[in-house]
């Protein structure tokens, strides 16, 4: 990146050509389907047209020279987003379910999965949030126990995307009695598991979600993700990465909000003109595109900042809290500016309208977002 304010030609190439296959090729396969159900010929899809395995390093499969970019993440995102937020959140998903694995996991472990959710062929899970603990993840009381020359998992996981049908789960279990996050362990555990179950839930985010059960699952010792006890830092790592990315899906949703009111606000009209001859009308066109504009600046700037190697706790953190809030303003005042049409189910808003909230809670809340901002002030 040449300098922290624009994007260079090649991504904003790839982000325009996302965009082209969501519309085109994407939002069909998508729209055939069963709402929020798992769809692998979406993720088959996503491989086939070359987004999905630049995630991944081609030495793991992917279609990667290196390690992953953020920014490419944030890009592919963003352009996703704009035309089928489903393909856009299986993408993500596979992202953020094997990162764990790409970064921590033994090179044996890595190469038996990632090539396979780099191709779409295997669905990828982040499994860190329970019933009891959410916010507060170093609370989480899945027991993980000594099991021959590996561990015994016992416990349940909840609210987790691609549950519970994912082939392959980043897991975090507490491998110690000793409270807090020094206890945590990470495990890959492969979704055929014996013992392991679970069921889907009906939510407000159109994705799929659902609890896993763990019932006493054995796992080796190739299944460590980092060290015993270092389960929290790998999970907070990927979040780091993952967080400026949820920002960006924020961004593409805003976006597609915003094009939607400005088409709108200039085709309708009312007492005689078009809507965008009224200042109330004209000024929120201008405030939504100012915010989707600071969204975008502090998304893609962390994201070159985790590319150069900075530590992007804080940056990550306020790239997700604004683009979220912003995108969640900017959605409903596109459908104030629409009015009733707005709300019919199918429409673009109503979807986005649901599609955006979960982005406020999911990754870390907009209040555990602030509360990570303020310790990193104090650092
Ligand atoms: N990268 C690397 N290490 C990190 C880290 C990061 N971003 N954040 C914390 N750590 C390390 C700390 O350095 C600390 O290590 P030491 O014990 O060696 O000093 C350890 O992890 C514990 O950190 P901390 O004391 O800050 O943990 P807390 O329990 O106070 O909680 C927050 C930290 C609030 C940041 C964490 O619980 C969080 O992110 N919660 C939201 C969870 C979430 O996003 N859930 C959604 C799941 S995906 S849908």
């Amino acid at each position: 990146m040449s300098n922290r304010f624009e994007l260079p030609n090649t991504s904003r190439e790839l982000l325009e050509r996302a965009r082209e296959v969501a519309g085109a090729e994407l939002r069909p396969i998508a729209d055939a389907g069963a709402p929020g159900k798992l769809k692998r010929e979406l993720l088959a899809a996503l491989a086939k047209h070359d987004l999905l395995p630049r995630l991944f390093p081609a030495s793991l499969g992917g279609s990667r020279d290196g390690n992953v970019s953020a920014l490419e993440l944030c890009v592919l995102r963003e352009g996703l987003a704009q035309r089928c937020t489903e393909a856009e959140t299986a993408l993500a998903l596979q992202g953020l379910g094997a990162y764990p694995i790409v970064q921590s996991a033994g090179p044996e472990t890595a190469g038996r999965w990632i090539p396979e959710v780099a191709r779409g062929r295997a669905v990828a899970a982040f499994a860190l949030t329970e019933p009891g603990a959410g916010s507060d993840a170093a609370a989480l009381s899945l027991k993980a126990e000594p099991d021959g020359d590996g561990w015994r998992l016992t416990g349940e996981k909840k609210w987790i995307s691609n549950a519970p049908a994912a082939d392959v789960y980043s897991v975090f279990a507490r491998t110690s009695d000793e409270p807090g996050s020094a206890g945590v362990t990470g495990f890959v555990v492969a979704g055929d598991a014996s013992g392991l179950g679970g069921e889907q839930l009906e939510l407000v985010a159109p994705h799929p979600i659902g609890t896993v059960t763990f019932d006493g699952v054995h796992v080796g010792p190739e299944s460590l993700l980092g060290g015993v006890g270092e389960g929290f830092k790998v999970a907070m790592r990927t979040l780091d990465l993952f967080r400026p990315s949820v920002g960006a899906f924020a961004v593409g949703m805003g976006k597609a909000a915003l094009d939607a009111a400005l088409a709108h606000a200039s085709e309708r009209e009312a007492f005689g003109r078009e809507l965008r001859r009224f200042q109330a009308i004209s000024q929120q066109l201008a405030d939504m595109a100012t915010q989707i504009e600071a969204a975008r600046l502090l998304v893609y700037s962390a994201a070159s900042r985790y590319d150069s190697g900075e530590r992007v706790t804080k940056h990550s953190a306020m790239a997700k809290l604004f683009a979220t809030e912003a995108a969640q303003k900017v959605i409903d005042a596109a459908i104030q500016i629409h009015g009733a049409q707005a709300l019919e189910r199918g429409h673009l808003l109503e979807e986005l309208y649901r599609e955006v909230r979960a982005t406020r809670i999911y990754e870390g809340t907009s209040e555990i977002q602030r509360e990570i901002i303020t310790r990193e002030l104090y650092r």
